[in-house]
């Protein structure tokens, strides 16, 4: 692999040297993203709740890392740690707030200096505009699921349709009618899918209402053993899941925005109102008697909690059915128009979520479920099919590994690693032993979630949560779902203090002080 400053870069660009590489062996790259998908909703992990043949395909054809992580989870971060390759403090994107410096040196903008034409369809939710894509056809904001309205180079037009569907169109589009084609290509295609509220389509409505889902062991977690913001939360089934999230509709005398609606009224209310009429009313009718337990306070404590963890699912996992319909397609795409052989294709997420595990929906915590996001790599003629590892991954990988693959020099500014290696078949030595993690979107944002940092190993987990002033300390061989810290346990001393050296250590290598 080969490092170079991003001032030569830029220098070698200007002097026409990305004109030289123009040889047909650079592979086209495929970056399929999604929003808040859980490894336990993809079914390539083993133990799902599910079955998504699509996205299993780009496993069984390639590489399934089983740790991929994230540097901070959640969505505008996690797409600005994708783009750039580097930590929320070195990029500027800390919470979903504010917006992404696009002026930066990105992904796409390497790839374009190194002969690409670059593309991003779908979710972007960075606030700036696009840079560094030739072409660019974005949600607006969090996107709407029904009659989204997107945004392009031409100005903002609402697209009739289910966001998925209609995103999972225009990617194949792209590919087959609308890009130049003398260049070999980079396209970001970023799914709405599975973010909340989980809206499914219509041909999906009643497809899980059936399912009995097991429940995760720590449904009914009461918090003990760990640092009090786990406690304080609001992300919890029992306490804090809404009527939207159930899809209780408003009334059709209701849908208009009010001016004292808070935001988040007023995103539901633009959410529902893209829906026809007929769509609506196709939604009341699937939700209504499934709904009515609830309406009607016939259940009480953990059934209450279980019927709507069951509710939950049936919607968070008919909304991932209708983007793995469209994953499956692209690929077959893929394969009748011959670009499948020269194309690396890559599936992940902006972070994992809670399917109930702790009680919960939702990310941002650096416990297991929203640390982790899925990632599967197929690069056909290079990488194994039905290959696996559980080498330590990060987001700020993904940018040094995709520039590492097409032969493109990785700037020496970006933090993460390629790892290509792996890809390859090869076990590199020195590979890094722990990862780093920062969450920035503290209280008062929304789901209470306290600030934090840590440091994660193949075994345990060290986190501060520094308003707090508190720590956790997990044994992740003996407490897979971390339920009771052993921070300040004597039988830890040990540990404790190596990790506090490795955490220390990781800080000041990535400079965040
Ligand atoms: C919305 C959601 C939250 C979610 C954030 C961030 N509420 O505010 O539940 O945590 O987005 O999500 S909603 O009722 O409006 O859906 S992120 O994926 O964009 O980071
Ligand atoms: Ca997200």
């Amino acid at each position: 692999m080969i490092r170079l400053t991003s001032f030569l870069l830029l220098s070698l660009t200007l002097l026409g040297w990305s004109g030289l590489a123009q040889t047909g062996d650079r592979p086209n790259i495929i970056l399929i993203f999604s929003d808040d998908h859980a490894l336990r909703a993809v079914s390539a992990y083993g133990d799902a709740l599910i079955e998504t043949p699509g996205i299993d395909r780009i496993a069984h054809e390639g590489m399934l890392f089983r740790h991929a992580t994230v540097t901070n989870s959640i969505c505008g971060p996690s797409r600005a740690a994708l783009l750039t390759g580097k930590f929320s403090h070195v990029n500027g994107k800390f919470t979903n707030g504010g917006l992404f410096d696009g002026s930066q040196s990105t992904l796409p903008k390497y790839l374009q200096a190194h002969g690409y034409e670059t593309a991003i369809i779908g979710k972007w939710h960075l606030g700036s505009e696009p840079t560094g894509f030739d072409h660019w056809d974005i949600l607006r904001g969090q996107g709407e699921y029904f009659q989204p309205t997107f945004i392009s180079a031409r100005g903002e037009a609402v697209f009739g349709g289910y966001a998925t569907d209609v995103i999972g169109r225009k990617t194949i589009d792209w590919i087959e009618r609308q890009r130049a084609g003398d260049k070999p290509f980079f396209l970001m295609s970023q799914h709405k899918a599975p973010h909340r509220e989980w809206f499914p389509p219509l041909r999906h409505l009643n497809l899980y209402a059936d399912t009995v889902f097991p429940e995760p062991e720590s449904l009914f977690d009461t918090y003990q053993g760990r640092a009090s913001g786990a406690a304080q939360q609001e992300m919890t089934l029992a306490r804090h899941f809404t009527d939207r999230d159930l899809k209780f509709l408003p009334d059709e005398a209701e849908l208009a925005v009010r001016p004292d609606d808070t935001r988040r009224e007023a995103g539901w209310r633009n959410m529902v109102s893209r829906l026809t009429p007929g769509q609506r009313q196709a939604y009341r009718d699937a939700f209504e008697q499934r709904n009515r337990p609830l309406v009607e306070g016939t259940l009480s404590g953990g059934d209450r909690v279980r019927h709507i963890y069951q509710r939950y699912m049936q919607d968070y996992l008919a909304v991932v059915t209708a983007m793995d319909e469209n994953i499956g397609r692209l690929l077959d795409y893929l394969d009748e128009s011959g670009l499948a052989a020269n194309t690396i294709v890559i599936y992940t997420s902006d972070q994992g979520f809670y399917l109930g595990e702790h009680g919960w929906y939702d990310k941002r915590w650096m416990y297991e479920e929203s640390l982790h996001a899925p990632l599967l790599v197929r690069w056909p003629g290079v990488t194994a099919p039905g290959s696996e590892t559980s080498a330590l991954i990060q987001n700020i990988d993904i940018a040094p590994t995709l520039l590492d693959a097409v032969g493109a020099p990785v700037p020496e500014d970006m933090q993460g690693e390629s790892f290509t290696p792996f890809l390859r078949g090869g076990e590199p030595a020195g590979w890094r032993d722990a990862i780093y993690y920062h969450y920035y979107e503290g209280p008062p944002a929304v789901h209470a979630v306290p600030r934090h940092y840590g440091v994660r190993s193949a075994r345990y987990k060290l986190i501060h949560y520094y308003d707090l002033g508190e720590w956790e300390l997990f044994d992740l061989e003996r407490d897979p779902d971390e339920m009771q810290s052993v921070y300040g346990d004597p039988d830890y001393r040990d540990v404790q203090a190596g990790m506090l050296e490795r955490l220390q250590a990781l800080r000041s290598r990535y400079g965040d002080n």
